[in-house]
Order: structure tokens, then C-alpha cells, then sequence
């Protein structure tokens, strides 16, 4: 048996100098791996250089004094998070250099020192004293040279590394076969992950298994006692041949150990060895998922026939069994798990993908309190520390390759759907790089090898030819590891009675399937979830269905003032504009969960996304260069509203949380007030005053018309949740009049009118759709200029606006009111269009037409009406179309004087 204590000691050689090494470190060598990070001390130059009299930047002379001094990670880029594009704005892609002076131990000599990167972005090209080691294609994987001959042990070395992060669409792109080909990501450049230098004995668990760790361990058997493979790789770069006994121990987290087996060998020189050893824990601890993710370690170790230790690689075991079923969902250990949970990108304000590993565990952190137990790592292979922080924790993953969009690169005339040989051997080598990286990850249970591959076929860019290719990397998978299934996230499936020409189908290939769905927010109706899952179920029975990602925007800034509860229709903003309200992010997902939670056939839903992120194809919400439908902001600091929603349900911590804390000055005198909670029913105050008990059914607690007072309002929620009596309290302004209102149609809440006006969001409204005259340019697309409205100080008031046959019922007290109806004429010359709107049932205008009455469309046109209002009823104004649709863009409620 092994001596455990003796296993898990640090090796002395780890604690050698850190970066750049300034005289060699002395001792003796302890036989075991050295591993020297070189974060440190790094010069940055951003572009290609002319190279001088010394050569280039590769050459060790060459001259870097005036680059910038930088320590990774590192990226040159920053962009995403900011509503403006700042002074230090930089979306560059191409070249970026680095350069480091760094001095090994001299006790490193009679070693194999290998390089290594945990990742770098795009391409990475590598020289170490001006001599290539190698280069490397994708920017995910963890890749390695051998340094051993042109380094110089105990001096000064010169290491110089070129990536490249240039567009594959750009011409004569050096990554034109590398993939991702697009996306709705920023690739950030650079050095983004960590190098570090590794020294081993010649004779070494194998460091050029595609960046693996060389002993790749599975649970074979799990019947009471648990058998548990071990595949080793063991390397001799020696001249002569060695015999070595592989030890390996399979140690508990006590440190005890559980099971061992020791198998003698001889490695011919230059020549892999590949033992395997089979051995058995008796009485296993199970890793549980969130409840109980019991670890043991895998401790691999390659000695001397007389004992002495020549290499040793720890390794991450978790023992579970798991399945899909089709009609039941996901199982492990034999229960069943409704997994629910998030997709994360790795990038950050101002450092992009540059990321510590306090922002991974602070991330990691997040979304535990959001009580996920599986996490999709989208759309790539992340950092090591993520893994291993689920692993700890117990978060069931899905990892993947950066298979995105189509699968042929790009030409001009778009995706002709034929991969070229040396895209697919890019895709195939990442995947390669994916699965040995992780193989020992207990997290990870499916293996992804493409998200919605034919998307750009789908949208008339091409055709896709997606089935060759996937069918390929769909048996590599099986074949670098038979214990997981494959699944990948598929968009476009077209329905066998609309086939859609050029967009072949992709269901079927994998084990699994994730259908990414955005009824309600790209298409369709948020309602419409549920009933496409279920006709998707029944068309594929036997394949076991997730939802890989479902989700809208959510921008900080934007707000509405009544989200009509139910529907993702009246009264919400049109989505597809710059404006995405969070309080429309929030009823979509009510209504979108209420339906995922109903169907347990689905093995897993995953929200897109955790965290907002970079893309610089955005301009929408309130942010350039960013997607907004995280739940949580770019930067970490803000829990959007919807973030309590599923707390709430998933957490077993007490939840109370007032909803639109981020719109403070309100619009409205009247307004529904809403809270996400745990409890069974709430409280609310407003001032002191208490507005009652509400009930909390699905999370969602309402108190509807709260009648706010002028000037500040404190509300305040209290309830009792598992004996914890808990409160929250927001304070919002009203500074209008209570008996105004100011309407903006199609729009968020927000805009004050050049006569001071506060104009709330579009509420009060059924029937029509609202539009944006100036949305958002769609992805990818540049921004278009639009001609403002002329003939008012508002031009923007006008932008926006209902059409339809619709009503509007303004909630004002009886009295007489002057009503304000604002129009323009988006596109229609005149003649083409008329309506009637009828005030309280009486027709006030007749046969309008905007256009002919302005002078033409695009100019402002107001008409004042005045209307008596009796009872309680409020104010009904009924838009009729008479030609085309009726439309309106702002309607003012004021008093008559
Ligand atoms: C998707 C993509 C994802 C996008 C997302 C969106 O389907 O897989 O990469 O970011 O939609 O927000 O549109």
C-alpha cells in the first residue's frame, strides 16, 4: 500500500521562484515534476513588427524595451459593458506579440522542460531562443511543446510567442479553418490563460496527449464496490530502456487510501507505455451532485524498479453512474434530478477572458446561490479551474467544443456547406483536446460537439451540410471516451412538413439533444414554449431532450412600468429594439419556467445566460458590444430582478426580493407591485402605510394599482419563510401628477418630453404590436441611420409606436381631461392609411391620415381632444383601422383647465 500522507505532499520543486526567474534556484532535484508558472514580467507589443537589424521579435536579440510590460493573463482587448464606446475601446483582432526573459533552474538540466499554455488566443505561434517549438490552432485548449533542447538551464532565456485573434472571415485569415467560424462572442487575443514551464524526468507520465494528463481513470463497474479503470501513458525520452512500477492509489478525502495497484513495466526508449489497472473501492462514497460531491484523487506514480519516484499526476475521481431517459429525464446514482441551471462565458468587463481564479470561483459562487446543480460552459472548453470548482461542488456539467454556426468556413458567397479537410481536423483536434483535458472531470456527463451548426443555412447564408462532419466528430467522441453520451444544441430544426431547402437536419446523430428555444423573444410567443418541446418530444421519443438554452434581454436602464402577468403580449415593448425592459426579462422567464418545470421529460434547462457578455455584433439594451440576457450584469454587481425569481425556486435560503428596484422614478401614479419569494404569502407598506397580505403562488408575490404618494415611497416586504421572519425594502419617486398620465407607445419607461413631461412605458394597452422606427441594427449588420421626426422638439417621442386595431384604458379619476394623441407617419406616403379613434365610445377623430395631415411621413402630428370621464372606468381610446393599421406613438392624460 501507498503512504497517502507521503502522496499528497507538495513537491519541493513547485515552490521554486515564481515568473521571472532571476538566478538559478539551487537544491537538489527531488524527483518529482517542477512546475514554474511565468505570469510575470512579460513585454507587449499589439500588431505584426518589421523586424530590425536583430531579426524579429522571435529572434533573443531583438529589441523590446518599448513594448509594454504586462503579466497574464492578458488580453489587448476591451470592449463589452459600456453603454459608450470609451477612450480605451479595442476590438482589434489580428497579431499580438509577447516576449520573456526568464532564467530556469540549472537543476533543470538532465530533465525534459515542456511549455505549456492553458490557452491562447487564436492561433499561437512559439519560439524559445529564437528556435520554433511549435504552434497551435484554436484558442481553448491547454497545449504543450517540448522545450527541453533549446532551452538554456541556470541562464537567461528568451521566449516569444505570436497569437493571432483575426477574424476567419477576413481575407487570408490565418484562422480561416480554425473554429469557431462566428458567433455571438467575442474571441478575445492573447495570452489569456496561464504558461507555465513543467520539468519532468525523462522517463514521465506522458505531457503530449493533446494537453491531457496522461492517467485518464473511469468508474467501470459500480455494483456495491466500485472497479475503477486507469489508463496511464508513460513516456521515456531516455536513451535506454527503463523498467518502472506504475503505482496508482485511488486516496479518499481523508487522505486514507481506498485502493492501489502497483503493475512493474519496461518503457523502450522513445516508446509510450500504456499500463492499465483496474481497481476496486469497496464501499464507495458516492459523488452526489449538490448534495454530497464526495472526491477521491487518483495518484498516479511512476517509479524505479528500487522505489525511486520518477513522475506523479494527481488526479479528480468522483464515483456515479448516471443516464438519460427519454420520458423521465436525467438520473444519478439512480435518482432522479430535474437539472436546472445556466450557460456561463467566461469574459469580464476591462479584462475580457483574462480572467483570476478568484473571478472564476466568484463566479462559480454566483451562481450556487442561484441554486444551479448543472451548468453548460458554453460555447467552448474553459479554464481547468471551473471544472474543477464543479467538480467540488457537485454542479453537473455540459462541456463543448466551439462548433458554432455552420460547419464549412466561410467564403464569400456564405456557407457552401462543404468542410474543408483541415476544418474538420481543427474541429477534431479540439474536440480531442476537450475530452482528455476533462476526461477525469466526475462534473462532466456529456460531451457537446456543436451548437447550432446550421444557423446561418437557416437564416439564407448558404446551405449547411452538417451531417458528414458531426457524424465524425460524433465517433471521435465515442471513441476518446465510451463513458459519456454526445449531445449538441441545435436551432433550426426544420419540421418535416416544412422542410426548409439547404438546411439539412441534425437531430439524431448525437445521444443527446438541446433544442436552444426563444418563443417569445426572437419568434413566436413566450406561450408557445411548451407545445414545441412537445411536438419536438414526440418526433424524436427515444432521444433524451434539454433545452440548451432559453432566455432575453435585460438591461439595467430600460424599464416598464406593468408587464401584464400571463401573456407575452399587451403591454410589452417590441423585444427586438434597443429597448429590453427588465421587468420583460423577468415575465418571460415566468412564463417560459412555468412551462420548462412541467415537462419532465427534459433532462436538463439551461438559462441563457448567467452572466451578460461580450459581442461586438450587439447594439441593443443599453450597452454596445454586449448581450444583456445574463441574469446577473457584465461586471457581477447587479442580480438582475429574474435572478430572485429562480432563486427563489431553486434555493433552499430564504428569498424576498421587491421587484424594479432599478426604476425609481416612476412614470405612473398607479402600478402593480411585485416581489420574488419563497414565502407562502408576503407583506407590503408603502410609508409606513400596510397595503395588505399578498399570496405568492409560483414565486411571483402582486399587490396590483398601489396608489404611489408624491415625492418619495418606501415599500417595504416582510414575510416569514421556515420560521425566519425576513424584509426588503426599495424606495421609488413619484414627482408627476396624480391625476397625468404620459404615455410612450412601443417604448420603455423613461423619456422626459422637452416640456418636462415624464413619459412611463407602454402600459394601459391591448390589441396592436408595438414597433420601433429605429431598432437596433440586426446582428452583424451596421447601424442605419434613420431621419429623425421633424416638426418637434421630441423627435424621439415619435419613434416608436402601436399599430393594430388596439385600445388603451388609462386608470385616471372621473373629471374632464385634455387628451393629447401624438403621431408620425413611419414609412407610408398619404393615402395609404386612416383610422378613427373613438374616446369613452365616441369618435373624436375621424378617418386620420397621418401622413396627408403632417405633410408627409415622418413629421409630427398632435391632436387635442377633450373628454369627460364618469364613474370609475377610466379612460377608454379605441384606435380603428380604416386603411392599413391604426397607430399612435404617445397619448397625454391631462386635466382640463
Ligand atoms: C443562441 C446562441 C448563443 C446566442 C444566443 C442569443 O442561440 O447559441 O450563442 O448568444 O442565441 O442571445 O441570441
Amino acid at each position: 500500500r501507498l503512504n497517502a500522507t507521503r502522496l499528497r505532499r507538495i513537491p519541493a520543486a513547485a515552490a521554486i521562484a515564481v515568473g521571472v526567474v532571476s538566478g538559478a534556484a539551487s537544491g537538489a532535484w527531488a524527483g518529482e515534476r517542477a512546475d514554474l508558472p511565468l505570469g510575470a514580467g512579460w513585454r507587449f507589443h499589439q500588431g505584426d513588427v518589421a523586424p530590425g537589424k536583430q531579426g524579429g521579435p522571435e529572434a533573443p536579440a531583438f529589441n523590446d524595451r518599448g513594448w509594454a510590460s504586462v503579466s497574464l493573463p492578458h488580453t489587448w482587448n476591451h470592449l463589452g459593458g459600456t453603454a459608450q464606446r470609451t477612450a480605451d475601446y479595442n476590438a482589434t483582432r489580428g497579431a499580438g506579440w509577447y516576449r520573456l526573459r526568464f532564467t530556469p533552474p540549472a537543476n533543470y538540466a538532465g530533465r525534459k522542460v515542456w511549455l505549456q499554455f492553458d490557452g491562447a488566443s487564436i492561433n499561437a505561434e512559439v519560439w524559445l531562443n529564437g528556435v520554433k517549438l511549435g504552434a497551435h490552432q484554436g484558442a481553448f485548449g491547454r497545449f504543450r511543446f517540448d522545450a527541453t533542447a533549446a532551452l538554456k538551464m541556470g541562464k537567461p532565456n528568451v521566449l516569444a510567442v505570436r497569437t493571432d485573434n483575426s477574424s476567419p472571415a477576413a481575407a487570408g485569415s490565418p484562422t480561416a479553418e480554425v473554429i469557431p467560424m462566428s458567433g455571438d462572442f467575442f474571441l478575445f487575443g492573447g495570452l489569456y490563460r496561464a504558461v507555465s514551464l513543467i520539468a519532468t524526468d525523462p522517463v514521465h507520465i506522458d505531457m503530449m496527449d493533446s494537453g491531457g494528463p496522461g492517467v485518464y481513470a473511469h468508474t467501470a463497474s459500480l455494483d456495491g464496490a466500485a472497479g475503477i479503470e486507469v489508463d496511464s501513458r508513460v513516456t521515456n525520452d531516455g536513451a535506454k530502456a527503463q523498467p518502472v512500477v506504475v503505482k496508482t492509489a485511488i486516496v479518499d478525502a481523508a487522505g486514507a487510501t481506498a485502493a492501489s495497484d502497483s503493475q512493474p513495466l519496461t518503457v523502450a526508449p522513445g516508446t509510450v507505455a500504456e499500463p492499465q489497472q483496474t481497481l476496486t473501492v469497496p464501499n464507495p462514497h458516492l459523488w452526489d451532485g449538490r448534495s454530497d460531491p464526495y472526491l477521491y484523487q487518483v495518484v498516479t506514480r511512476v517509479e524505479t524498479a528500487q522505489g525511486q519516484l520518477l513522475d506523479q499526476v494527481t488526479q479528480p475521481l468522483g464515483i456515479r453512474s448516471f443516464r438519460f431517459d427519454p420520458d423521465q429525464g436525467f438520473f444519478l446514482n439512480g435518482k432522479h434530478v430535474a437539472l436546472h441551471g445556466v450557460s456561463r462565458h467566461q469574459d469580464r468587463p476591462g479584462k475580457g477572458w483574462a480572467i483570476s481564479p478568484a473571478d472564476q470561483a466568484q463566479d462559480m459562487d454566483i451562481m450556487l446561490d442561484l441554486g444551479i446543480n448543472t451548468l453548460r460552459l458554453a460555447h467552448y472548453q474553459h479554464d481547468q479551474a471551473i471544472y474543477d470548482l464543479a467538480d467540488k461542488d457537485g454542479v453537473v456539467v455540459w462541456a463543448e467544443i466551439p462548433l458554432v454556426n455552420r460547419t464549412a468556413p466561410e467564403t464569400p458567397e456564405g456557407d457552401k456547406g462543404v468542410t474543408s479537410p483541415g476544418f474538420a481536423a481543427n474541429a477534431e483536434s479540439q474536440l480531442r483536446e476537450l475530452i482528455k483535458q476533462n476526461y477525469n472531470h466526475p462534473s462532466v456527463v456529456t460531451w457537446s460537439i456543436g451548437n447550432e451548426v446550421n444557423l446561418m443555412a437557416a437564416a439564407g447564408h448558404g446551405v449547411s451540410n452538417a451531417r458528414p462532419l458531426l457524424t465524425r466528430l460524433n465517433q471521435a467522441a465515442y471513441e476518446l471516451d465510451h463513458t459519456r453520451p454526445t449531445t449538441m444544441a441545435d436551432c433550426c430544426e426544420p419540421w418535416p412538413d416544412q422542410p426548409k431547402p439547404g438546411v439539412d437536419r441534425v437531430a439524431e446523430i448525437t445521444d443527446l439533444l438541446g433544442y436552444n428555444r426563444y418563443q417569445g423573444w426572437y419568434y413566436d410567443k413566450a406561450e408557445d414554449l411548451g407545445p414545441v418541446l412537445d411536438r419536438l418530444h414526440a418526433l424524436h421519443p427515444r432521444l433524451p431532450l434539454a433545452v440548451s438554452e432559453y432566455g432575453a434581454g435585460g438591461a439595467l436602464s430600460q424599464h416598464t412600468d406593468q408587464v401584464q402577468a400571463g401573456t407575452s403580449q399587451g403591454g410589452v415593448v417590441y423585444p427586438k429594439g434597443h429597448f429590453h425592459p427588465e421587468e420583460l426579462e423577468s415575465r418571460l422567464h415566468e412564463i417560459w419556467w412555468a412551462q420548462l418545470k412541467a415537462r419532465p421529460y427534459l433532462w436538463g434547462t439551461f438559462i441563457w445566460t448567467m452572466f451578460d457578455f461580450a459581442s461586438d455584433s450587439r447594439t441593443e439594451g443599453d450597452m454596445i458590444d454586449t448581450n444583456d440576457k445574463g441574469l446577473v450584469s457584465y461586471d457581477r454587481t447587479v442580480k438582475k430582478d429574474v435572478f430572485f425569481f429562480y432563486k427563489a425556486d431553486w434555493s433552499d435560503q430564504p428569498v424576498l426580493h421587491l421587484n424594479g428596484r432599478r426604476y425609481v422614478d416612476r412614470a405612473y401614479p398607479v402600478t402593480d407591485v411585485e416581489a420574488y419569494s419563497n414565502a407562502a404569502s408576503a407583506r407590503l407598506s408603502l410609508n409606513g402605510r400596510d397595503l395588505g397580505a399578498a399570496a405568492c403562488p409560483d414565486h411571483v408575490c402582486r399587490w396590483p394599482a398601489v396608489h404611489l404618494d408624491a415625492g418619495d415611497n418606501v415599500l417595504t416586504a416582510t414575510a416569514e419563510i421556515k420560521g425566519q421572519s425576513v424584509s426588503d425594502s426599495i424606495t421609488w419617486r413619484f414627482a408627476g401628477k396624480p391625476d397625468e398620465i404620459h404615455i410612450r407607445a412601443g417604448a420603455s419607461a423613461g423619456l422626459i418630453s422637452a416640456a418636462g413631461a415624464r413619459y412611463g412605458s407602454d402600459a394601459f394597452a391591448t390589441g396592436g404590436e408595438p414597433h420601433d422606427r429605429n431598432p437596433a441594427p440586426e446582428q452583424g449588420r451596421p447601424d442605419k441611420t434613420i431621419p429623425p421626426v421633424t416638426g418637434t422638439p421630441d423627435p424621439k417621442l415619435y419613434e416608436t409606436y402601436r399599430a393594430g386595431a388596439f385600445g388603451y384604458r388609462v386608470p385616471v379619476p372621473a373629471g374632464r381631461y385634455q387628451v393629447t394623441l401624438r403621431f408620425a407617419e413611419p414609412m407610408l406616403a398619404a393615402g395609404a392609411r386612416a383610422f378613427d379613434v373613438a374616446a369613452n365610445g365616441h369618435v373624436v377623430l375621424q378617418h386620420l391620415d397621418v401622413a396627408a395631415e403632417a405633410g408627409g411621413p415622418l413629421a409630427a402630428l398632435d391632436r387635442t381632444v377633450t373628454v369627460e370621464v364618469t364613474g370609475d372606468g377610466g379612460l377608454a381610446l379605441d384606435f380603428r383601422p380604416v386603411t392599413g393599421p391604426a397607430l399612435v406613438s404617445a397619448i397625454d392624460v391631462v386635466p382640463a383647465r
